[in-house]
């Protein structure tokens, strides 16, 4: 195991990450802004570096100022947690050229699976199922019509370097499509540096179920089952449940064997998360592969007894993985409120601001994963998240009683948070009869 390591992330998932190297006697390095300078989490850390000013550009995005935290820190292996630099794959040639650890997988793997297109072409290969369309990029509209034609309208054009809902356009016929297309490449070109585009049949009314699989460096690839993220809110996911209500068993192992499939074609390591879209009858597409953790991953961590994180570090140091697929028995219903500063009745506007009072929740089975206390100030610079509830109980219909219970025990003042919203979700009786799909809050709130 390491000795030491830098954590290149901030919040939450940075006091995470420091809680599981404290565990494992892993020394661990912080990095900060001028924003976060003084954050209490950072004092869990056993050594802390400001790396810049408040603007994540300047600080936790600025490749050469995190490598030189890391050589200064003597540290062997860098933890990215996610969002900033964790799918950036440059970066993480950059940490191998430093003959620094990567904890994460390897940068040709993560360049493979950045581009949606090739994702989707490997998962053909290793027979994943995928949304019925173009045969790789769109190289003339002609073709992208004939494809459109064949498959049947409505049709999503997809941007290859996009991901997480950017650069994305619904086409209902020949005229839109042509549109669509020129909007998905400019939009892609702009955010991306790459305008090209493929083509898949629009599934209406998907559910979002993601497996979690854990993969070694010495071929042991194991699946976590599934994680069910249809509650969300323009790409922004607002509670997360394992295991995935509304899906049978024979539907979810298939799904979860198509998942370690796709990561051992991809020569994947480390941990990820292969994402699906479920349509009405059942029927499972691949649609992208998370190169990193993922903020919901406690939900799966509850169910199977394995601390995620620490199993990044441990197949990042070259450990053999201590448990094979037989060993996985997911126990029990998890559920996860993403709890952030923004009001969800001035169109989840954020709030950031200082927490002038706060009692967190307890009692069995509960848990919240926070960097935040009464005193702590939000920074209007980074994402509102200011904490992760997390329940764990024998039924679902359990654990949205111990949810709600919590709920309402957390107290969160001097600034609006969602927790509102969440409590209102959990009464619904769609949500409680798992009647959902990822258009279900868009369409019962903001309409
Ligand atoms: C789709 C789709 C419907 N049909 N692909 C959005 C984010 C990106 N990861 C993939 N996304 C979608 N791809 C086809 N062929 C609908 C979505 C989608 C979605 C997927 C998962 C979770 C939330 C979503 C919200 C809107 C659209």
């Amino acid at each position: 195991m390491y000795k030491r390591i830098l954590i290149a992330n901030r919040g939450e998932i940075a006091l995470r990450i420091i809680r599981a190297c404290r565990e494992l006697g892993v020394e661990s390095v912080a990095i900060f802004s001028e924003a976060d300078r003084g954050a209490h989490y950072l004092d869990l850390a056993d050594e802390a570096y400001c790396v810049g000013p408040a603007k994540s550009s300047e600080s936790y995005l600025k490749i050469d100022r995190i490598i030189s935290a890391a050589e200064v820190g003597n540290v062997q292996a860098i933890h990215p947690g996610y969002g900033f630099l964790a799918e950036n794959s440059h970066f993480n040639e950059i940490c191998r050229s430093c003959q620094i650890d990567f904890i994460g997988p390897s940068p040709e793997a993560m360049t493979m699976l950045g581009d949606k297109n090739e994702a989707r072409k490997l998962a053909r290969k290793a027979d994943v199922p995928v949304v019925p369309g173009s045969d790789g990029l769109i190289e003339e509209e002609e073709i992208a019509l004939s494809v459109a034609r064949e498959i049947g309208y409505p049709v999503l054009v997809k941007a290859s370097a996009g991901g997480g809902g950017k650069g994305m356009r619904v086409a209902l016929n020949d005229l839109s499509l042509q549109q669509a297309i020129q909007q998905a490449r400019r939009e892609a070109e702009a955010a991306f540096g790459d305008g090209s585009v493929y083509l898949e049949k629009y599934v209406e009314h998907p559910r979002h179920v993601e497996v979690q699989v854990v993969a070694d460096q010495h071929g042991n690839v194991v699946h976590l089952w599934e994680r069910d993220c249809s509650v969300q809110r323009r790409h922004q996911k607002l509670i997360e449940e394992s295991p995935s209500p509304n899906i049978d068993q024979q539907t979810r192992e298939a799904m979860c064997e198509a998942a370690v499939r796709m990561i051992k074609a991809a020569d994947y390591t480390n941990v990820g998360t292969v994402e699906f879209i479920v349509d009405q009858e059942g029927n499972f597409y691949f649609i992208e592969v998370n190169a990193r953790v993922q903020v919901e991953h406690p939900v799966t961590e509850m169910v199977t007894g394995v601390d995620i994180i620490k199993a990044q570090l441990r197949i990042a140091a070259g450990e053999e993985l201590p448990f094979r697929q037989e060993d996985i028995t997911p126990q029990g219903a998890s559920i996860e409120c993403r709890i952030n500063a923004e009001n969800p009745e001035r169109n989840f506007q954020p709030c950031p601001g200082k927490i002038e009072s706060m009692f967190i929740p307890g009692g069995l089975g509960v848990r919240f994963d926070s960097h935040t206390h009464a005193g702590y100030t939000v920074s209007p610079f980074y994402d509102s998240m200011v904490g992760k509830l997390i329940v764990h109980q024998p039924t679902r219909r359990e654990a949205i009683q111990c949810m709600l219970r919590a709920l309402g025990e957390l107290q969160i003042q001097g600034i609006a948070t969602t927790c509102s919203r969440h409590e209102e979700i959990l009464r619904h009786a769609a949500f409680v009869e798992s009647r959902i799909d990822t258009t279900f809050v868009e369409r019962t709130w903001d309409q």
